[in-house]
């Protein structure tokens, strides 16, 4: 799933009003903000007006039934693919992980609902994020979940939800922000693919996520997709485990060495990277058959490999949960998708090993045990973009290339296009 791609390049009342790069302009030399940091009492210091009949809601999550009514206004009006057959459905537990990490600000989470009946209708969020560009350290915010119900659409809701929550940012001391869409819009510092590694064919063709390809068999796709029924690093020798607490301060370490790697990251404290890894794994203990049991609302999986003589912490990898709804599908409702999320080898510091091939190698063994996980964890698919270091192993960990693109987009800031972000040719 990947919105709307096709490029568009035409005039664009809102965006061509915001501090972002526009089409058209040259490369720029040097990186830096756009519009220039201002003192708190000169931005707007009340909310921008709404249409009539709505108005803001200071929405809050730690209350169930908020949440619940969150989740459903996502769940019927959020991101469908082009043809309208899937739409992400974000669990509640999801929303929470993903909207409260450390520091989060209850007034970045904002809501539209209709005065007189109170329904929720419209919401945008921001969280804070530390984002390195280049060799720039940002204090900024990552913007998500920007939707407008269905019957409310191509109303210029939007603009007034974006200038809203820039509004609160910009009152938090913020003025950057980070935030991709399947859109194109002014302008992208980065344009990823989705790949798509099947695991639950039958499913899958089911649905029509996949189709059988004409020199093949329903049968032979099946044996050609199966993945090993256990993971090869989890033999003792290896040292695969589930990540815990105590790794936290290794794990933390590993992550930012080996995103140094690249032109832009984002930092992590020690706390944030217990709530991105560790937080968001549901409840019930850790139990050393837990890979093939997902916990009750377990939103991420996470895993380490320690070595067994110096008991380093050698290799991490950890996914996410998000399922979609099958549109109108007699059989089945729910496409139960894994999303990659950050991993990292010490593999790589070693000198030369991208070039021998050690790193590929590495990474094709930890992602390899990952499907593995995931499709004990009975997830019908395990996606991934091309960026880090996954074009090392997309092909031959048999991941598809999809038709979801997926744009990233920088808010007052300017750097020359993102060339750390590393994709297979057929990306433009
Ligand atoms: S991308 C997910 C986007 N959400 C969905 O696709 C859900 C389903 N669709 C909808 O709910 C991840 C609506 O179609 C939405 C647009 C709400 C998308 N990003 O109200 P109008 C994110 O959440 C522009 C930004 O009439 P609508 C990232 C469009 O180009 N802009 O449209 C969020 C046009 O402007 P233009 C988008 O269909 C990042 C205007 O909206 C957009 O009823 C937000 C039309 O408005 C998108 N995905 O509602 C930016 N889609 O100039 C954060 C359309 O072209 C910036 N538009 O005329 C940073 C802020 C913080 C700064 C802090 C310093």
């Amino acid at each position: 799933i990947g919105g709307k791609n096709k490029k568009d390049t035409g005039s664009h009342k809102f965006w061509g009003t915001q501090p972002v790069p526009q089409f058209g302009e040259e490369a720029p030399t040097g990186d830096g903000w756009i519009e220039p940091p201002k003192r708190r009492e000169e931005f707007r210091q009340e909310p921008y007006p709404l249409p009539k009949d709505f108005e803001w809601f200071p929405i809050d999550l730690e209350d169930p039934a908020q949440l619940r009514e969150l989740y459903e206004l996502l769940s019927a009006n959020y991101v469908e693919d082009d043809d309208a057959s899937f739409r992400f459905q974000y669990s509640a537990e999801f929303l929470k992980w993903a909207l409260q990490p450390p520091g989060y600000r209850k007034e970045w989470h904002v809501a539209v609902r209709v005065a007189s009946n109170k329904k929720l209708v419209a919401f945008i969020a921001a969280v804070p994020i530390k984002l390195r560009v280049r060799d720039h350290m940002l204090n900024a915010c990552e913007v998500n979940f920007i939707c407008v119900h269905k019957k409310l659409r191509s109303k210029r809701l939007a603009p007034v939800l974006i200038k809203e929550v820039t509004r609160r940012c910009n009152l938090g001391g913020i003025f950057q922000a980070l935030y991709t869409a399947g859109v194109v819009l002014p302008t992208p510092v980065a344009t990823c693919r989705y790949y798509h590694r099947c695991l639950k064919i039958n499913k899958l063709v089911n649905i029509r996520f996949v189709g059988v390809p004409q020199n093949m068999t329903l049968a032979r796709m099946i044996r050609l997709n199966k993945v090993p029924e256990r993971p090869r690093l989890l033999e003792p020798q290896h040292g695969l485990r589930e990540m815990e607490d105590k790794d936290i301060p290794e794990v933390t370490a590993l992550y930012e060495k080996f995103m140094k790697r690249f032109d832009t990251a984002l930092q992590f404290t020690e706390e944030e990277a217990r709530h991105h890894f560790l937080s968001g794994r549901g409840t019930g203990p850790s139990t050393k058959d837990s890979w093939k049991t997902p916990r009750e609302g377990q939103v991420v999986w996470a895993y380490v490999v320690e070595d067994p003589k110096t008991h380093k912490i050698t290799d991490f990898f950890s996914f996410y949960s998000l399922p979609s709804t099958v549109i109108d599908h007699p059989k089945h409702n729910l496409l139960n998708a894994a999303y990659l999320m950050y991993y990292a080898t010490d593999v790589a510091f070693q000198d030369g090993a991208e070039q021998s091939g050690r790193l590929k190698k590495r990474l094709e063994e930890l992602i390899g045990d990952a499907l593995v996980i995931a499709d004990q964890s009975n997830f019908d698919v395990f996606n991934a973009l091309t960026l880090m270091d996954n074009c090392l192993f997309l092909q031959d960990l048999k991941f598809g290339g999809g038709d979801g693109m997926l744009n990233f987009y920088l808010f007052n800031w300017r750097t020359s296009p993102l060339a750390g972000i590393k994709a297979i040719g057929d990306v433009p």
